[in-house]
């Protein structure tokens, strides 16, 4: 053996052993059952040559091997695509996309029939701010709900199938924006406006009428405890501000609900200059108990089918507390003492006490009033200005006793106590944070082990792709003093805000039941079927591993199609696509499932049809043709 050989024999064995070395130690610290929970905090001694031990921590730390499962799973807005995308923590891989309010044809969301009428008339939406369902202000793993600032629209996912199951339209609310955040038993989630427009939607009125005929307004959307049907509740009327965050009261706070103001100057152009004359604006505190009360007592008009209730009908319905100069975030502590404003154009975190708030409301100790609504004394509610740092958009909690804040122009994270109001570490973040996700960070008992901030630059952090680059989010360890940036991971446009939750809150459902009852469903041979009414086509298909039944499927051209698609694979994972070529149809048909296209046969000719998701060694060969007999030829 040569000198060289010798060498890289004796430097690979090496390797090996240090791997070998990694191995064992992670076979030991991983329990399958509970995923990595080991993971963090586990202090190996473990070193690998020329690579840093912060690194070699990391690694560890965010190592989910083949084989074990993520601890929680994060919901992550998905904004302007209109998506929820799902992250596994702490390995941060991306598990899935979630199709919202755009149509996503590897899944056939828009091309079904019944994700086509979910969709409605709209081809894209905004998603901003996941809010999963809460009982007693813990995540409980039912639904996820979230909004759409471009078309004022909310969704609920099924976290069972992870599925869209309803989207609805909201009247009367401009953009969204201030949505969605959970009442802690579920029973709402509030909706406030960030643009002020004429109501209802298509009512004209000169800009120079701003003042006068634009409003704001918050929805309240009523949840139904047994199957996550959004109704709207009631809604509220609001001065022309923007509604930016919300945050629902919890424990001592339940029943509030906390929104951030900018605009208060009521500006309707130049924005960027004329929305940020005032030093304060406001934090809107508003009783949905009470509100709740006078929907059910009439006090209200109908508009646009919706109970619109006037607070300056319901005296005690809403205060407004000053806030330091266009807030962004606001964030309720897990024990509802305390609500913190960010201040977005003012340096600080202003911390507010919600006992003193209930005092100076039952004293009456206002210092003014503005469009009828009393404005809280500032001075004695108020009990820190926390110097974050410049540009404080959001606040996300431990359950330690300390508070995180995002500072988009120092691109940094401050961890502050919540007993003394005092900084106590600032970690970089890359690049401008906006949002961040602390695990179970929104309960009443967040978990303080992990963090995520999501970044709206990416810069230099991962491999080019142009001139824009994706956004980012980092994992962070909460489980040391210092913050500890775990790993980087790419995201897709825009991160606004996550929700992290326990994985094992979360039950999914493994092949839809088989249900005879079920509309178009079919499951034996004998049942499936091409039926002819007039120009109406029904087509009752099965498919299964390898082949759709029936697989020819003749139609008049100018028929009115309904065909139903029924998976009798009753096998978790087996999921067959029908994707009919040159037709521009395709959808997912899952295990168990029944899904359903409506369409014209509006062209004659010959249209083979697939299935789209690889399912067997033959599903090459899981294809049949689509024949539409020209006009002409047609027997009557
Ligand atoms: Cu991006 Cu919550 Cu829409 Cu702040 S929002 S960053
Ligand atoms: Cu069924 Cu591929």
């Amino acid at each position: 053996m040569d000198k060289d050989l010798f060498k890289k024999v004796v430097l690979s064995l090496a390797g090996l052993l240090v791997g070998l070395v990694i191995a064992v130690y992670l076979s030991t610290q991983l329990n399958p059952a509970g995923g990595s929970e080991a993971t963090l905090g586990g202090a190996a001694n473990i070193s690998v040559d020329g690579v840093s031990d912060d690194i070699v921590q990391a690694a560890l730390k965010t190592y989910v091997p083949p084989g074990q499962l993520d601890e929680y799973y994060m919901f992550a807005s998905g904004g302007h695509s209109g998506n929820v995308f799902v992250y596994g923590v702490p390995s941060m891989r991306r598990i899935r996309t979630i199709p919202v309010f755009t149509p996503e044809s590897s899944v056939g969301y828009g091309w079904t029939a019944e994700s086509k009428e979910m969709l409605g008339e709209w081809s894209w939406g905004d998603v901003h701010h996941p809010a999963l369902s809460e009982t007693g202000g813990d995540y409980d793993g039912r639904w996820l709900f979230v909004n759409d600032n471009a078309n004022s629209r909310a969704a609920r996912i099924n976290l069972d199938s992870f599925r869209t199951s309803q989207i609805l339209e909201v009247p009367n609310i401009y953009g969204p924006h201030s949505a969605v955040f959970m009442t802690p038993n579920s029973e709402y989630f509030m909706m406030g406006s960030r643009f002020a427009g004429p109501i209802p939607y298509g009512t004209y009125s000169p800009i120079e009428n701003y003042s006068k005929d634009y409003k704001g307004v918050l929805a309240a959307i009523a949840i139904n405890q047994e199957s996550g049907e959004m109704n709207i509740g009631w809604e509220v009327l609001l001065p022309p501000w923007s509604y930016d965050l919300s945050d629902a009261g919890k424990l001592d706070s339940e029943g509030w609900a906390f929104l951030t103001t900018y605009n208060t100057e009521e500006a309707y152009e130049l924005l960027e200059v004329n929305a940020s004359q005032r030093e304060m604006d406001y934090v809107v505190a508003l009783n949905w108990k009470l509100l709740e009360q006078a929907a059910n007592e009439g006090k209200f008009e109908m508009v646009e089918g919706v109970k619109m209730i006037d607070p300056l009908d319901v005296p005690g319905s809403i205060y407004l507390i000053p806030a330091m100069k266009s807030p962004h975030g606001v964030d309720v502590t897990p024990d509802g003492k305390y609500i913190v404003a960010n201040g977005k154009v003012a340096p600080v975190a202003t911390v507010f006490s919600f006992e003193k708030f209930m005092e100076c409301v039952n004293n009456k100790d206002f210092q003014g009033e503005e469009r009828g609504f009393p404005i809280i004394n500032y001075e004695k509610v108020r009990v820190a200005e926390v110097p974050v740092g410049l540009e404080p958009l959001h606040t996300q909690f431990d359950g330690n006793g300390y508070a995180y804040t995002t500072l988009f122009i120092d691109s940094t994270i401050a961890k502050w106590s919540l007993d003394t109001f005092e900084i106590v570490d600032v970690t970089p973040v890359h690049y401008c944070p906006g949002h961040l996700c602390a695990a179970e960070g929104d309960t009443v008992d967040p978990d303080g082990k992990y963090l995520v901030s999501l970044n709206k630059l990416a810069k230099d952090k991962f491999l080019s792709v142009g001139p824009s680059h994706p956004e980012s989010a980092q994992l962070i360890d909460l489980t040391t003093d210092k913050m500890k940036i775990l790993m980087d991971v790419p995201t897709d446009p825009e991160p606004h805000f996550a929700q992290m939750i326990k994985a094992d809150k979360i039950k999914t459902f493994e092949v839809f039941e088989k249900d005879p009852n079920r509309l178009g469903a079919v499951y034996e041979k004998e049942n499936a079927r091409i039926e002819r009414d007039g120009n109406n086509v029904t087509i009752y298909q099965m498919s299964f591993r390898s082949r759709y039944y029936p697989d020819h499927v003749e139609v008049n051209e100018g028929d009115h199609v309904t065909w139903y698609v029924t998976n009798t694979d009753f096998d978790e994972d087996i999921t067959h696509g029908f994707g009919i070529t040159r037709y521009d149809l395709n959808m997912e048909v899952q295990p168990g499932e029944t899904q359903k296209f409506e369409f014209v046969a509006d062209r004659a000719g010959v249209y083979p049809f697939y299935c789209t998701n690889f399912c067997s060694a033959l599903h090459q060969e899981m294809q049949g043709w689509f024949i539409v007999k020209p006009k002409g030829q047609q027997k009557t």
